[in-house]
């Protein structure tokens, strides 16, 4: 485990954008050490300037191409990019076609391009944290633009909306064919719909499905989500979607604080209280033996863990239920 004076160097090579130190401590991150709060800690201040873009969809939509074909554009108009793939079958790691791999791999000798994966492993912290701390130190590193790639299945959808400012959810024909393929979850979150693969037929259709869906909801909103169409294998559409990324980081200025910075804020200490609470109080009723004592009861069967955890807690705080 790296020491103090070890952190120290490492969150001031973050700072420093250096890409040594960007590695280490994304791999500090995700091992939850004790010394990540330090990091994160010592970092913070340098955060908050980045675009931060989350990128989710079903498996095999395009993401990963999209990916690589907006950072291209990105650099084209000189902004540096740091990429998270939290994706099992990302060609960021493997798993993917070997051309596929081989302009990843191109794009990542880029010394304005940081990418990395989040795929292969458990996270003790969880792996939003992990991501979201990831983004963190991409964005005190001084990239411009931080992506964050998400499969748009099970919770991820909804965690995206704690990581990133701009959501971008991206839908292709043949994927199950109609529009269920993306979730009502993932709907209420959109900021940009991309139909991709439009070089398929079907394209328009998704197109015509995603713009009768938005108009179901009848709820009044600021920022009305455009639904663009993209050919993630060249690039077609690629250009437009940049100029909707960053007319919706102006949008989100000019709102001052946006209701998703909030929620994420809100978010972020939540579970930091959760956390931080929760192991104290377990600390205390092990410092007093309470902890020790209930557990035998349990094991006695004397009484089950649930009203035992209400009992230790009443005797704590006398109004918890
Ligand atoms: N025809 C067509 N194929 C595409 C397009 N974009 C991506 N693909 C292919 O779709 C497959 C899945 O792409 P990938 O980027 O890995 O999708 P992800 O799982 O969403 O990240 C790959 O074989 C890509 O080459 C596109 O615009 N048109
Ligand atoms: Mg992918």
């Amino acid at each position: 485990m790296p020491e103090l004076s070890k952190i120290e160097e490492i969150s001031q090579g973050v700072v420093a954008g250096d890409r040594r130190s960007i590695a280490r401590a994304i791999t500090i991150i995700e091992n939850d050490a004790p010394e990540a709060k330090t990091l994160i800690s010592k970092i913070y201040s340098h955060t908050g300037k980045a675009h931060i873009i989350g990128l989710t969809g079903p498996s095999g939509s395009g993401k990963s191409t999209l990916i690589e074909k907006i950072v291209r554009e990105y650099r084209r108009r000189g902004k540096s990019v740091g990429v998270v793939a939290v994706d099992p079958t990302s060609p960021f790691t493997g798993g993917a076609f070997l051309g596929d791999r081989i302009r990843m791999q191109e794009l990542s000798t880029d010394e304005g391009v940081f990418i990395r994966s989040m795929a292969t492993r458990n996270y003790p912290g969880g792996i939003a944290k992990a991501t979201r701390d990831a983004v963190k130190i991409l964005d005190a590193a001084g990239k411009d633009i931080v992506i964050v790639e998400t499969v748009g299945a099970g919770q991820s959808e909804v965690e995206i909306i704690k990581v990133a400012e701009t959501i971008v959810v991206i839908h292709a024909p043949g994927l199950g064919d109609d529009i269920q393929a993306i979730k009502a979850g993932l709907m209420e979150i959109a900021d940009i719909f991309v139909v991709n693969k439009a070089d398929r037929e079907n394209a328009e259709k998704a197109i015509t499905d995603i713009q009768a869906m938005l108009q179901l909801n009848t709820k009044e909103k600021a920022w009305k989500p455009p639904v663009l169409k993209t050919v993630a294998l060249t690039g077609e559409g690629v250009p437009q979607l940049i100029e909707k990324l960053e007319e919706h980081r102006t949008f989100l200025k000019r709102e001052k604080i946006g209701e998703k910075s909030l929620l994420r804020a809100e978010t972020e200490l939540v579970e930091a209280i959760k956390e931080k609470a929760v192991n104290s109080i377990i600390e205390e009723l092990k410092r007093e033996g309470k902890f020790q004592e209930t557990l035998q009861k349990i094991m006695a069967k004397e009484i089950d863990p649930s009203s035992a955890a209400e009992k230790l807690l009443h005797s704590k705080f006398k109004k918890a239920k």
